[in-house]
């Protein structure tokens, strides 16, 4: 019996359970590069071409195993342009008599999948995604009975587990978290490592000519793309990481700087999330490069974190919540995304460097995309839904299972708390104490009130006003309404009146 097995464009690492029990003397591999894939949100232009460009890679790699891979170019005729036709197309070419899948990384898809059966009348394996550390299973498993689902104690658990960073049941340096030494301001003379920039091959330059044919009016610049399209420079990218940045990256993991878009990230995340590269292997290659001299221990354990804390977390969360996790909308946040989140044309310097930085690269590091654009999306009161469709298209490693969790929960608190204990909302005060932004502003941080006044600030103060009743029983809260309590009614009127006047000013823009 022939056997198709599908590989998305987010799948593609060679040990995926859809090709683990592949014979090449019978079976076909279906890769397809689909519009509806391209357009369900209209994706940032580099986002396209890395994908398109890796699949094509991983395609000619299969090959040179003498496995069959039927290819589907985005410009071959008779494209069905979506999944369904593709695979309903591949079956009748190739008379397979079942289908072989991943699961999905969104929900959107996985509804697709669980169709096909009933809908193309031939069996479909949808086998785990086992590229993750903690499987779906034992997630629920962890969920199961508990009040309130937090990241710390999950990555306990995935320490426990793992075994890293563990001294026999106890942390190592008898410390599980490092955080508050992950908060350190750029030092204004440290020196900023070199970045990999990959130069486009044939194969990625055609991808790119097609993406500017085809997709011209996408968010983002295209000319710059430097992005890693086959696992051996994903692997060269993260060695450069791990020998060049790692060592810094706890300290000036929330930093932020004008003109530096990297500073000591990794860039791994569009690797890992499209399968060139696998969180095992990258946890491994930081642990094994931890020592007094090199990296020290809380630049690993702050790395470590992130991947088998966050990711696995973020992971977890949204399939176990999915479909009605997207819906909540707990602030009731309706107003719309104004129209500098795709300019990057804003008085805003903060603002303006983070959706820069986005447009360049398709990339945004996590305290501009949580505490810059996120938090002043929170504290306009943003719509959800608009927040998130933004932060799926314009980042390179945006894939609904990571972005969702990531948008809905942190960094608009729009499920209430499911993921997180308080709002992450901040003044200026915050960017002007991690950034140098606020001394190339036209606003001043230091000013709560008046045409030269902070946005971040009044805006803020107004947000725990707007917000009171849904608030303030918050205990984790309670500091930033007692210093509201101690502001007069003549202050708080006019930040109100202020803020009011800013969110109608750009209402209208
Ligand atoms: P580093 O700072 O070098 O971190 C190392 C790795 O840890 C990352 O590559 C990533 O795999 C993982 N990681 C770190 N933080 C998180 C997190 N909060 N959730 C999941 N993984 C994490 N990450 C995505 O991969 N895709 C998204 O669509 C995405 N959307 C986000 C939206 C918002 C509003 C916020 C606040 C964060 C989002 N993140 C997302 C998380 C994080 O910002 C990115 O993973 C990170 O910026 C990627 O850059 P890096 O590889 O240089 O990361
Ligand atoms: C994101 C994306 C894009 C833009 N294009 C394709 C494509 O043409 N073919 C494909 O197989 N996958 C693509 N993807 C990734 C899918 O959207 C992804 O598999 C889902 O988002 C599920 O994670
Ligand atoms: Fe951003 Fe305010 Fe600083 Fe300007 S002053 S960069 S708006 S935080």
């Amino acid at each position: 019996m022939s056997t198709l097995h599908l590989i998305l464009g987010d799948q593609l690492s060679r040990s995926i359970t859809a090709l683990q029990d592949i014979d090449p003397e019978r079976d076909v591999v279906l890769m397809a590069e689909l519009a509806d894939e391209a357009l369900y949100v209209p994706h940032h232009k580099q986002k396209l071409v890395l994908i398109f460009s890796a699949m094509r890679h991983f395609a000619a790699e299969l090959e040179s195993e003498k496995i069959e891979v039927d290819y589907v170019s985005l410009e071959d005729k008779g494209n069905s342009d979506s999944f369904t036709g593709e695979v309903e197309r591949a079956l009748q070419r190739h008379g397979c008599e079942r289908i072989v899948v991943t699961e999905p990384g969104e929900w959107r898809v996985m509804e697709m999948m669980q169709s096909w059966e009933e809908r193309l009348e031939v069996p479909v394996d949808i086998r785990p995604d086992d590229r993750f550390l903690c499987s779906l299973s034992e997630f629920s498993e962890w969920a199961e009975g508990r009040k309130a689902l937090r990241m710390e104690f999950f990555y306990r658990e995935m320490r426990r587990k793992t075994g890293w960073l563990m001294d026999d049941r106890d942390p190592q340096g008898g410390r599980w978290n490092y955080d508050s030494e992950n908060r350190k301001a750029l030092p204004k003379k440290l020196s900023l490592p070199r970045r990999d920039r990959f130069e486009p091959n044939k194969t990625t330059r055609e991808v790119m000519d097609m993406v500017q044919n085809r997709f011209s009016d996408h968010f983002g610049e295209l000319d710059e793309f430097g992005w890693a399209v086959t696992r051996e420079d994903a692997l060269e990218a993260l060695d450069h990481f791990i020998t060049v940045c790692l060592p810094k990256f706890g300290d000036y993991q929330d930093a932020m700087k004008s003109g530096e878009d990297f500073l000591f990230h990794s860039l791994i995340s569009p690797y890992l999330n499209i399968g060139l590269l696998l969180p095992r292997e990258v946890c491994e290659a930081a642990l094994a490069s931890l020592g007094d001299e090199h990296a020290p221990l809380p630049a690993v354990e702050g790395f470590l974190r992130q991947i088998l804390g966050w990711r696995e977390f973020m992971r977890g969360l949204y399939w176990l919540l999915m479909p009605d996790y997207a819906d909540s909308n707990f602030l009731e946040a309706k107003r719309p995304l104004p129209d500098f989140y795709w300019t990057g044309k804003t008085d805003m310097n903060c603002l303006s460097e983070a959706i820069g930085n986005t447009r360049r690269n398709a990339y945004a590091h996590h305290i501009q995309r949580l505490m810059v654009t996120g938090n002043f999306a929170l504290l306009t009161g943003i719509d959800p839904a608009k927040v998130e469709e933004w932060y799926l298209l314009v980042y390179i490693d945006a894939f609904e299972w990571v972005e969702l969790p990531n948008t809905h929960g942190m960094a608009l608190f729009a499920d209430g708390g499911v993921l997180a204990s308080k709002p992450y909302a901040a003044s200026g005060a915050y960017i002007n104490r991690m950034s140098n932004h606020c001394g190339d502003c036209r606003f001043n941080p230091k000013e709560k009130l008046g045409d030269s006044a902070c946005p971040f600030n009044y805006l803020y103060w107004n947000f725990l006003l707007e917000n009171e009743q849904r608030l303030r029983s918050n205990p984790r809260m309670g500091l930033a309404y007692r210093n509201l309590d101690r502001m007069s009614s003549e202050q708080s009127d006019a930040i109100r009146e202020q803020a009011v006047g800013f969110l109608d000013a750009m209402a209208s823009e």
